[in-house]
């Protein structure tokens, strides 16, 4: 089955924690600290590959997490780094922030990779803070912890050529004749539900052609399946216009033409403005007089650009590959959406806010804050000596006293409420 659209859930992985320890032996009964820093929590990769054609495997499976990184240990034992984790998309693979709808990846190319999220950071161990004026730090960081983020899958195909035409216009017949690829063909409309690509081979080069599901009047606005599937043609350098001048369905095939150009320029001024070449197709149904007569009425109101074909024949299908090649190479690939930086979640390591809850508690928050803290573990009673310290050094008391606090406040940070004393 075919899917191209899929939302998912990505996380990178948290980073491990740094380690409190002591070296401790027989030669050393108080040695140094030798708690190990954390590793690195795994980061969120996405990769396009040409082997995948749909979204349908994201139906399913929806979160995807990297691993994260280990817990440092003793003897200055560094905790092994989450993996990443890589999710495979198609070529074409539009990646969008759910929250904002803006687009943040392309993934355009085969092999093309995007970085969506990093992992956290590891924990510095105790060993990391030994200095000359402390040298046993009782202390070790935390590792940094890391958000999940809901992101959005498009698929818009790329293909140097498009399809286009009403149903049953012989679109499929089409891209069976010039390619590799085996679609259904039937004679009711409707029969193509997905887009097919195919690979067509010309005097030793090739182009990828994409055969999507006919398109109706009002296709642009929702009518019939034709318009959940342009976007599929928007990023095609050229489009074969499919006209069945038999006029198999009942149809004026004049009207067909114009109704789909129509619905093209409705959809975007992109595909309006995408060369063309008009094919007529079925023309073994039709005998040379009437061929001849439909062929005129053609040229006088539209022009004299088009093909005539027959799929069951094959009468004008080399001379329509030859001609697609042709101005193929004359029109240049439409370049990947141009993407602004984008950051989930724009690091903030500067700020300190002071608010009060409703039971009149001083509340500290901030990015800076959160760094901060992931060094602490206020159990241990000198590390709780040199969160305070901290923050009399960072200027969070003074701006605490601003605010009005005063002896037997209380003060929270995160999930750590403590009563200030001068
Ligand atoms: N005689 C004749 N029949 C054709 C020709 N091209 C297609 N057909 C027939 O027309 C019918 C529709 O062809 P498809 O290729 O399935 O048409 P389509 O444009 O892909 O149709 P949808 O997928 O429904 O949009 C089938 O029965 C084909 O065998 C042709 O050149 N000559
Ligand atoms: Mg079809």
């Amino acid at each position: 089955m075919f899917l191209d659209r899929a939302k998912i859930i990505i996380k990178a992985g948290n980073g491990g924690n740094g380690a409190t320890s002591f070296l401790r032996n027989a030669q050393t009964a108080n040695g140094g600290p030798d708690g190990g820093d954390g590793g690195k929590g795994g980061n969120v990769i996405f990769l396009a590959s040409e082997k995948i054609n749909t979204l349908y495997d994201f139906r399913f499976h929806k979160k995807f997490f990297a691993e994260n990184g280990e817990n440092g240990a003793k003897k200055l034992q560094t905790g092994a780094n989450g993996k990443d984790i890589i999710i495979k998309v198609p070529c074409g693979t539009i990646i969008k922030d759910s929250k904002s709808d803006k687009v943040i990846a392309d993934l355009y190319y085969d092999g093309m990779e995007f970085l969506a999220l990093k992992g956290g950071q590891g924990g510095h161990g105790n060993a990391y803070y030994k200095s000359s004026i402390k040298q046993a730090p009782h202390y070790s960081q935390t590792g940094e912890i890391t958000k999940q983020h809901e992101v959005i899958l498009e698929l818009k195909t790329i293909a140097d050529v498009g399809l286009v035409g009403f149903p049953n216009a012989g679109k499929s017949t089409l891209l069976s004749c010039i390619s590799n690829a085996n679609p259904k063909i039937a004679n009711y409309p409707f029969t193509t539900l997905y887009p097919n690509l195919g690979v067509c081979e010309v005097k030793g080069q090739t182009f990828v052609v994409a055969d999507i599901p006919g398109l109706i009047e009002g296709a642009s606005e929702g009518q019939g399946l034709g318009h959940y599937f342009l976007r599929h043609i928007e990023r095609v350098r050229l489009i074969l216009h499919l006209v069945d001048i038999s006029q198999s369905d009942g149809r004026d095939f004049i009207e067909d033409y114009i109704t789909i150009n129509e619905e093209l320029s409705k959809y975007s001024s992109n595909l309006a403005n995408t060369p063309q070449i008009n094919v007529l197709t079925k023309i073994d149904l039709l005998d040379q007089q009437t061929l001849n007569e439909r062929i005129k009425r053609f040229e006088n109101l539209i022009g004299k650009n088009y093909i005539l074909i027959s799929g069951a024949t094959y009468q004008g299908i080399e001379k329509l590959k030859l001609k697609t090649l042709e101005l193929l190479t004359k029109i240049p690939k439409k370049p990947p959406i141009e993407i602004e930086k984008f950051d989930f979640d724009e690091k903030d390591i500067n700020s300190i806010l002071i608010s009060r809850d409703d039971e009149g508690a001083f509340v500290i928050s901030g990015g800076k804050i959160d760094n901060f803290i992931r060094g602490i573990v206020l159990s241990d009673t000198r590390s709780f000596a040199y969160f305070q310290k901290r923050l009399q050094e960072m200027g969070i008391i003074e701006m605490l006293k601003n605010k009005g606090l005063k002896n037997g406040d209380t003060v929270k940070i995160k999930d750590i409420a403590f009563e200030y004393f001068d």
